[in-house]
């Protein structure tokens, strides 16, 4: 599929498999990645279902803490890529999540839009789910295409999903997500069998969960986030954080303002600090 074909379809959909998009070597890099965050007491660590046999971890922001995620995303192909996809030549970085599911029998991610999470507007973002680990489609991230063209949800609430997958973040001005694991069968929904190296590219407002595991297998993903030129500070409800915490953001920018803060460097042109000399 050539480069319009895959425009035309992330626009539309929001959603766009890679197969093979990225080689051997640079999983190695994800994979030390991986294991440093993981054995990192310093890095925060959520756990969803805490307490539980589906718990699984989640750790965010972890290029800021580790080296082999800075190269990964200084020196592979992903930001090239998204700059492609997305059609812009500054590529910034908004933030990377680790989802560990390494039990064997770890719970779903519950069904979500990113967006109301991230203090941002724009066209031109797009986050690439990469997983380590051989899955089968029961076990990978599914999404439901076209749905970030829809209404914007409120999230969901990480500290009370053991209770209810949906309860709702904000509980302000968004309205509440529905429950898409319930009725499945109304939803259009999208996954792949994944082998190392596939990638998922997809919008920040695209309806999106990640599959439980089973059968023993391990399933490490990160998922990476990034815009390009047109993206905008957007503000969200006060009342909660939003992810990553960016303590500050909201007294440097206002609504509207690019959205340009040391807290999200920039990848694509490559700076001058990152160049080999
Ligand atoms: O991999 C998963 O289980 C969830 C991924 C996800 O929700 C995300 O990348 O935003």
């Amino acid at each position: 599929m050539d480069l319009m074909e895959q425009r035309k379809i992330l626009d539309r959909d929001g959603v766009l498999f890679l197969p093979k998009a990225l080689d051997a070597e640079w999983l190695m890099l994800l994979e030390m990645g991986i294991q440093r965050v993981l054995g990192d007491a310093g890095q925060a660590k959520f756990r969803f279902y805490e307490g539980e046999d589906r718990e699984f971890i989640e750790t965010v922001r972890n290029f800021d803490v580790t080296p082999e995620i800075q190269r990964l995303l200084y020196d592979s192909p992903i930001a090239d890529i998204m700059a492609d996809l997305i059609d812009s030549q500054d590529i910034w970085l908004y933030s990377d999540e680790m989802f560990i599911k390494q039990s064997g029998h770890s719970g779903r991610t519950p069904w979500h839009q990113d967006l109301p999470y991230f203090p941002m507007a724009g066209e031109k973002m797009a986050s690439m789910w990469i997983s380590l680990d051989p899955l089968p489609k029961s076990d990978c991230l599914e999404l439901v295409p076209g749905s970030h063209r829809q209404v914007m949800y409120d999230g969901f609430d990480p500290q009370a999903v053991s209770q209810d997958p949906k309860k709702p973040y904000y509980g302000e001005d968004l309205p509440p997500l529905p429950d898409i694991e319930a009725e499945r069968d109304k939803w259009q929904i999208v996954s792949w069998d994944i082998e190392p190296g596939d990638v998922i590219v997809f919008h920040p407002g695209v309806l999106h969960g990640g599959g439980s595991t089973s059968g023993g297998r391990v399933r490490r993903a990160i998922t990476v986030r990034l815009y390009g030129d047109d993206v905008v500070y957007d503000a969200r409800p006060p009342s909660r954080p939003t992810a990553p915490i960016l303590p500050g953001l909201g007294m440097k920018l206002k609504p509207g303002d690019p959205l340009r803060h040391p807290y999200f460097p920039r990848l694509r042109p490559l700076p001058d600090h990152q160049q080999a000399i």
